[in-house]
């Protein structure tokens, strides 16, 4: 599906003729470099705890899409567990291809989509726009080590989310690691920082007014979108994925920055028909979806035209899409 900040199922792996490959022939295959060849050095050190407990999961202020199922609010137990303060890098991510050859599924497919003021390749490389969502070029040998299209490479931010990563890519990352997605609920749970029944991980306000104090608390957008950024928070496309201030229990970026994939499939009516029955504890999303969650927004998130960097808003997409603007962080076993 596409909406405001993603270009849609299987946006990558779109032929010339705009038609999508059949997704059946991509989920069978094998995910390449799950077999364990070199195991991970452990990266517990940039894990943060995040007690066990209680809290009201969905948006609390009815400002979100219908189709989204932000709502109802409803209580969820957490068990403890232990998630990395900030997405999986780039400099990471090279580890992980480094040791086991993985091939990621942009890689394959030779394509995916870069916003279109970000893209560095040439002319006869930049293949189509997205239909319905035309700030998305694809381009080809755009992939997570050419973040912006051939004529970029990650190497010129280590530090920054690693991008054009499906949801297998990011299973196949966690498998090496010894580390799994979060779930929604969790990934909403840690991304509160123990704040009730907040708008954003640092209150209600999208802006510090306070003299002194930066404005902004995460990378969104600001000016007019798709077609003029003034960059007021200081990035058009990924910020280093440890930057602006860090919530309540030490997580970056949990608003903006890049969508986070989580391990649930997504239904719009999970809240509403699964989820009604007192306390539900540490759920796991629905048995099947039409995508896996993906939760937190991208810098490509404006209030006139997209506000799921909202800590209730909810997308998904395909297990096989990638885009400039989705990344994940992983929790530990
Ligand atoms: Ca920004
Ligand atoms: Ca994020």
């Amino acid at each position: 599906m596409a909406d405001c900040c993603s270009p849609g199922a299987g946006t990558r792996a779109h032929s010339g003729s705009g038609k999508s490959l059949p997704l059946r022939a991509i989920a069978d295959r094998p995910i390449p470099g799950t077999s364990a060849q070199s195991a991970r050095p452990s990266k517990e050190a940039s894990d943060v705890v995040i007690p066990a407990g209680t809290f009201a999961m969905g948006d609390p202020f009815n400002e979100g899409y219908d189709d989204d199922g932000e709502s109802p609010v409803h209580e969820v137990f957490v068990a403890q567990f232990r998630i990395s303060a900030a997405t999986v890098t780039n400099e990471e991510f090279a580890e992980f291809v480094n040791a086991t050859g993985h091939r990621t599924e942009s890689e394959i497919f030779g394509t995916s989509a870069v916003f279109h003021l970000a893209v560095k390749a040439e002319t006869q490389d930049i293949l189509n726009r997205v239909n319905n969502v035309p700030w998305w070029l694809n381009v080809r040998g755009a992939d997570w080590s050419h973040p912006a299209g051939p004529l970029s490479s990650w190497s010129e931010i280590p530090d920054h989310p690693v991008t054009h990563v499906s949801h297998n890519d990011a299973l196949a990352y966690c498998e090496w690691a010894g580390r799994r997605l979060p779930t929604e609920a969790e990934w909403e749970y840690a991304a509160r920082g123990g704040l009730a029944g907040h708008r954003y991980p640092w209150g209600n306000d999208l802006h510090n007014d306070a003299p002194g104090q930066d404005a902004h608390n995460c990378n969104i957008w600001q000016g007019e979108f798709p077609s003029r950024n003034t960059i007021n928070d200081g990035y058009l496309t990924t910020a280093p994925a440890k930057s602006f201030h860090p919530n309540g229990y030490g997580l970056y970026q949990t608003s903006g920055n890049v969508w986070e994939w989580c391990s649930d499939w997504f239904l719009p009516k999970y809240y509403k028909t699964c989820l009604t029955q007192g306390t539900v504890e540490n759920p796991k999303g629905p048995s099947i979806g039409r995508g896996r969650v993906m939760r937190g927004g991208s810098y490509l998130c404006h209030d006139s035209y997209c506000n799921r960097y909202r800590l209730a808003a909810r997308s998904s997409n395909t297990p096989d899409s990638a885009s400039g603007n989705l990344g994940f962080r992983t929790v530990a076993l």
